[in-house]
């Protein structure tokens, strides 16, 4: 037996940790921590081990398949790619190209991106290309963009260790980016000061110096109210305020009126507690200031992004080692995805697709004339297919049914347009409703490049044969624009190629090459003429608009709150042990055997009141749908509060989320919604239909 190892990258989140691949006659059964990787150095998390469980040839989609009365049946690539390129087409000539769309893949590479982008603008002629970062960090993107100029993270992973003080604001780093979890704790015990602004009493908050428990949706009364404490008692950085910001005065105007008393009203904060925070964090030498989807999933998503700006730059904690405003980006490559352009309003590198003279680049570079209308985002695609208007839709990699809000709506959405395509490993929920499912090639079965939160650009590789007749992403969209005649606009043969002409379009990536990357270990954009090592730390001397611009916001309560008919708040978590849909992490037995499939966090004083005991079934339900589980008593919570994991398809919390939406981004509230609960009748327990994903439960042979 022939075993050999080839090193990548963890597929799941955005951490990036370095994985090595062990291959025994052409399969992967088992990986190995790479001990001198510059971030995960020798460790994985539970996910990470259980890598081969969630790409194994069990299972996995082989071939293309088409729907027909109901049941999938296996078709040759021809047929599928003729019938996908034919209905695209018929879509386009009647109702134009704003009615197609593709949804791209923040779990696939970075040459999968720039393919999905460029088959929309330039074959389908459409800026109507999206991704999960809609409905993740889009108001990172577009917030610190406006304050900072850059929506990535500004500083890197091992800033951690180089922190005095370290602010979590609405993330739960032990759970969902576990080894920076790790940096993080170890951080604590040599001696930083943590204080973690969280409604959930998460493992970071129970080791914090100081845990801010806010009332869910409160932020920006927190932040502003922060920034109120820190200008009276003359905690901010006036050098670097002088020097480096813009608009100084109105943002202390503005929050002279969040005084303690009003702050702690509104936050459910006593106020000393609140003064300590602010400073501990203002005074710190060095605070690195860490925040997740608890401040982006929300209607004042992009305003919450641009106060928790504000408080880095009031307190000039930005632009130097072991600072900076850090968005913990969640999918292994949705940096990525963002930086290669899979957004409707930009090209790779964020050149605005409103630009005319982006458009004419992009136009002669690619030898062809790219989309010239807005583009709608994933929401809106799927809005306007309710309204008839949009028909046809490629699905790279995505789960919206389980993942989107409110199933109800993403189901009519889907069953509405005249084609639906998707291109995945399993067969998830989405696929299931597809009218063409094709088989893509997982992360260990392609070369290419995945980008993780701290803009670290880093080298996969192909190490075994992807099963079946499955692909990579790119080389199916390039096959498609062939079919459709405009095969000459993709006509790659290897991933570096892909990169080679992206490099070659962009700045921030205009130095990189596969052959530096690999001797490397991954390099942080921008790298350039400017930087040609890359850059650790973003905004050292200047932004890139010039001056930081302190925007003032106000707190606006949630688009949903509890009344009499849905009394209690609900929120949606993750779980250490699964990863978004579950598609590959609900592979592993050993994964599966951690968690029930499907649970609702309840507070003990709840329990009681309603007279429910841990683990009995319940139904839970909001104004726009309902689903069973079972309770679990947590001190995590604060009575009137429930939450609940978004990864399972027998339990999916996706019924009962609002996609009341923050007008900036079209980001979803998925934070927050209000339910109620009641008892399931005795010996009844939930979830009576176990929903199959198991190949040949869907598959005619
Ligand atoms: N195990 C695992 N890891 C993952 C993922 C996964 O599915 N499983 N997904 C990846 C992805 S795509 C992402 S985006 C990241 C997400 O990683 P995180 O950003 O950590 O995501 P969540 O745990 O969903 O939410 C973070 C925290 O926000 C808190 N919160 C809720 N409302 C508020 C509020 O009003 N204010 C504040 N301050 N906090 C609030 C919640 O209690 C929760 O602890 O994780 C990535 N990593
Ligand atoms: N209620 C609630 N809903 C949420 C959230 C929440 O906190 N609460 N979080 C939101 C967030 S932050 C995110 S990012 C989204 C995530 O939502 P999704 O992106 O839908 O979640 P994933 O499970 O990552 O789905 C990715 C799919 O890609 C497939 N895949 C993996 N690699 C490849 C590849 O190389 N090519 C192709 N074609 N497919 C591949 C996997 O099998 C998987 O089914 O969920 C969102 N939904
Ligand atoms: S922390 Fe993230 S990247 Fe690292 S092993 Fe775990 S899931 Fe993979
Ligand atoms: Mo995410």
């Amino acid at each position: 037996m022939s075993q050999t190892q080839v090193n990548s990258i963890c597929p799941f989140c955005g951490v990036g940790c370095g994985m090595g691949l062990v291959v025994n006659d052409g399969c992967i059964n088992a990986v190995k921590p790479l001990s001198k990787h510059p971030i995960s150095q020798g460790k994985l998390c539970a996910k990470g081990w259980n890598t081969p469980f969630g790409i194994s040839k069990h299972n996995r989609i082989t071939q293309p398949l088409m729907k027909k009365e109901g049941v999938f049946e296996v078709i040759g690539w021809q047929e599928a790619l003729t019938y996908i390129a034919q209905n695209l087409q018929k879509c386009i000539r009647e109702s134009g190209s704003q009615s197609v769309g593709v949804i791209s893949s923040a779990r696939a590479t970075n040459e999968d991106n720039y393919a999905a982008q460029k088959f929309a603008r330039a074959v389908l002629k459409t800026n109507n290309i999206d991704h999960c970062a809609r409905i993740c960090h889009s108001p990172s993107v577009v917030g610190l963009k406006q304050t900072l100029g850059s929506g990535a993270m500004t500083n890197s992973i091992d800033d951690v260790a180089k922190a005095d003080v370290i602010l979590i604001i609405g993330a739960d780093s032990t759970e969902n980016h576990a080894i920076i979890g790790g940096h993080i704790m170890q951080a604590k015990l040599r001696g930083a000061k943590l204080i973690v602004v969280d409604p959930r009493q998460t493992r970071l908050a129970q080791i914090a110096d100081l845990h801010l428990q806010l009332n869910i949706g409160s932020n920006i009364a927190l932040l502003n109210g922060l920034l109120n404490i820190i200008f009276q008692h003359n905690w901010q950085n006036d050098d670097f305020l002088a020097r480096r910001c813009e608009g100084t005065d109105a943002l202390k105007k503005h929050v002279a009126d969040y005084p303690l008393d009003k702050v702690a009203e509104l936050t459910g904060i006593e106020g000393q507690k609140l003064v300590e925070a602010a400073k501990l964090y203002s005074q710190a030498n060095a605070a690195f200031l860490a925040y997740g989807i608890g401040i982006t999933q929300f209607i004042s998503g992009t305003n919450n992004v641009i106060a928790v700006s504000n408080l880095a730059l009031v307190c000039g904690q930005i632009g130097r080692e072991g600072t900076g405003v850090n968005p913990l980006r969640g999918q292994n490559n949705v940096q990525g995805a963002c930086d290669m352009g899979s957004l409707p309003n930009v090209y790779p590198d964020y050149q605005s697709a409103a630009d005319k003279k982006v458009r004419e680049k992009f136009s002669h570079a690619w030898n062809t004339t790219v989309a010239q209308a807005p583009g709608l985002t994933s929401l809106g695609m799927s809005n306007q297919a309710r309204n008839g208007k949009f028909r046809g839709l490629i699905i790279c990699g995505e789960d919206p049914i389980v993942t989107d809000p409110d199933r109800n709506k993403v189901e009519a959405s889907m069953r509405a347009m005249d084609l639906l395509v998707v291109v995945e490993l399993f067969m998830t929920e989405t696929a299931k409703m597809a009218d063409i499912v094709l088989p893509a090639a997982s992360f260990a079965e392609k070369d290419g490049t995945f980008t993780n939160c701290e803009r670290r650009v880093q080298l996969i590789h192909k190490a075994i044969e992807p099963p079946g007749e499955a692909k990579a992403d790119w080389q199916i969209l390039s096959e498609i624009a062939k079919k459709m005649g405009l095969g000459g606009l993709m006509n790659w043969q290897t991933s570096e190629q892909i990169f080679d002409e992206m490099a070659q379009l962009t700045s921030s990536f205009s130095g990189m090459t596969y052959s530096l990357l690999a001797k490397k270990n991954g390099i942080q954009w921008p790298c350039n003429a400017e930087h040609p090592k890359g850059s650790r730390w973003l905004h050292t001397t200047t932004f890139p608009i010039g001056k930081g611009k302190l925007i003032p916001v106000d707190h606006v309560p949630t688009n949903e709150q509890p009344d009499a008919y849905y009394p209690f708040w609900f929120t949606t978590t993750r779980l250490h042990y699964h990863y978004g849909c579950g598609s590959m992490t609900r592979q592993s037995p050993l994964l599966e055997r951690e968690t029930p499939n499907g649970l609702l966090y309840i507070h003990p004083q709840d329990a009681l009141d309603l007279g429910l005991k841990n683990h009995q079934a319940v139904t839970v339900s909001s104004r726009r749908g309902y689903l069973e589980t079972r309770i679990v008593l947590s001190n995590e919570l604060v009575p009137g509060l429930l939450s609940m994991p978004y990864h399972f398809k027998e339990a999916p919390s996706n019924m009962l989320t609002n996609d009341a939406m923050d007008p900036t981004t079209e980001m979803p509230e998925l934070k927050v919604c209000a339910v109620n609960i009641v008892p399931l009748p005795k010996n009844q327990s939930p979830c009576p239909s176990s929903i199959s994903t198991d190949i040949e439960d869907w598959v005619i042979q």
